[in-house]
């Protein structure tokens, strides 16, 4: 199952009790205070890890509870610190803390780790509060409790590029042609139920991601279809690719569709028509396909991209114009505004 949104609980590791403990022993008068200290807790760590792509696992295992630090014992022996709990998220993970929903941490770069509850430190032991004044001490520290907290868990996948369009448009088609990813193709809406990211690679060794997101409809806000969720995933791309069925072979009509799917991002986040956009027109190979684009061309005055996907046509420039979109200047077929990144924030990393 995919899951790209958790609440979970994490509660990281009490520090280890401080120990009251004096020597005692044979022909050792007044041997003094040996009570060690106790061990530091476990932290909880978040580690964005590049094979994991989901957050299924958080799911069905939402404490994340860290071990406490072992307590200090007699003779001096200090208790042992616990080793953290590491947990493996997906790159573009955001965490927020609940219930007010204040931002935590954007977990972006592959290898990093975030710190999200710290362990306690352990106590101090009673010998070391002695003093030359104060030579039988019986204080000690009981030890730090670790933090904790509740917690959502947001993916908002990292890709380059985002694919979008009404269902049976072709855009796993169209991934399956010009990356190395296979997402399942069929004849009937909704066969792509969550994002697939295909990499593309170029003669040059450049390679762009292209994330792969389920098909909207016309009400997706309102959750018609699979609703809007979804959407949250190309929020972090650096430019959108608009993909129509050009052949209107589903009897809907592509005017239509390109006003719709505005229409419902806008209604996500306005904040996503600002990325530069490429439209292009699929299905060209299909009768039907040439009236549609003039009618389209007509009302929009944007020259789409034309290809088939299914035929192999038209791919090659597309993937040029699409690494022009995510390198700089605008391409034939863009609109004319231009991204805004997500603002920079303290915990991005
Ligand atoms: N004739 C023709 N058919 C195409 C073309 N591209 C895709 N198709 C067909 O359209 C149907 C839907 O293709 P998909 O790639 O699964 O469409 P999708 O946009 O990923 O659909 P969802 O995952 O349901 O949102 C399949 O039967 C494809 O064979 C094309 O360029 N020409
Ligand atoms: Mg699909």
């Amino acid at each position: 199952m995919f899951v790209d949104r958790v609440k979970i609980y994490a509660k990281a590791g009490d520090g280890g009790k401080g120990c009251v403990s004096f020597r005692r022993e044979k022909f050792v008068p007044k041997g003094g205070p040996d009570g060690g200290n106790g061990g530091d807790g476990g932290d909880v760590i978040l580690r964005v890890d590049p094979h994991t792509s989901h957050l299924s696992d958080l799911l069905y295992q939402p404490r994340l509870l860290a071990a406490r630090g072992e307590h200090g014992r007699g003779k001096n022996q200090y208790g042992r610190s616990a080793p953290p709990l590491r947990v493996k998220v997906p790159p573009g993970t955001e965490v927020r803390r609940l219930p007010e929903g204040g931002f935590v941490a954007d977990l972006v770069t592959p290898g990093s780790e975030f710190v999200l509850c710290k362990g306690g430190r352990g106590g101090r032991g009673n010998a070391v509060f002695r003093s030359s004044t104060h030579q039988a001490p019986r204080e000690f520290d009981p030890g730090a409790p670790g933090e904790e907290g509740d917690f959502e868990l947001e993916l908002k996948t990292v890709a380059d590029l985002g694919l979008v369009g009404f269902p049976n448009a072709g855009k796993s088609t169209l991934l399956t042609r010009i990356s190395r990813a296979r997402p399942k193709v069929g004849a009937y809406p909704f066969t792509t139920l969550h994002p697939v990211v295909g990499a593309m690679e170029f003669e040059d060794w450049g390679k762009l991601t292209i994330a792969d997101i389920p098909g909207l409809v016309e009400g997706a806000h309102r959750n018609v279809g699979l609703g809007h969720g979804f959407l949250r995933h190309i929020e972090r791309c650096r430019a959108l690719v608009i993909l129509l069925d050009m052949a209107g072979s589903e009897g809907r009509d592509p005017r239509s569709d390109y006003a719709a799917l505005l229409k419902e991002l806008e209604l996500h986040n306005p904040r996503i028509l600002h990325k530069p956009r490429l439209v292009v027109a699929n299905k060209m190979d299909l009768p039907g396909a040439a009236e549609h684009l003039r009618r389209f061309r007509r009302k929009f005055r944007i020259k789409p991209f034309l290809i088939s996907a299914e035929k192999g046509e038209g791919l090659a420039e597309l993937k040029q114009a699409l690494r022009a979109a995510v390198g700089a200047p605008p391409a034939p077929g863009f609109t004319h505004e231009h991204s805004a990144l997500p603002s920079s924030t303290k915990n991005r990393i």
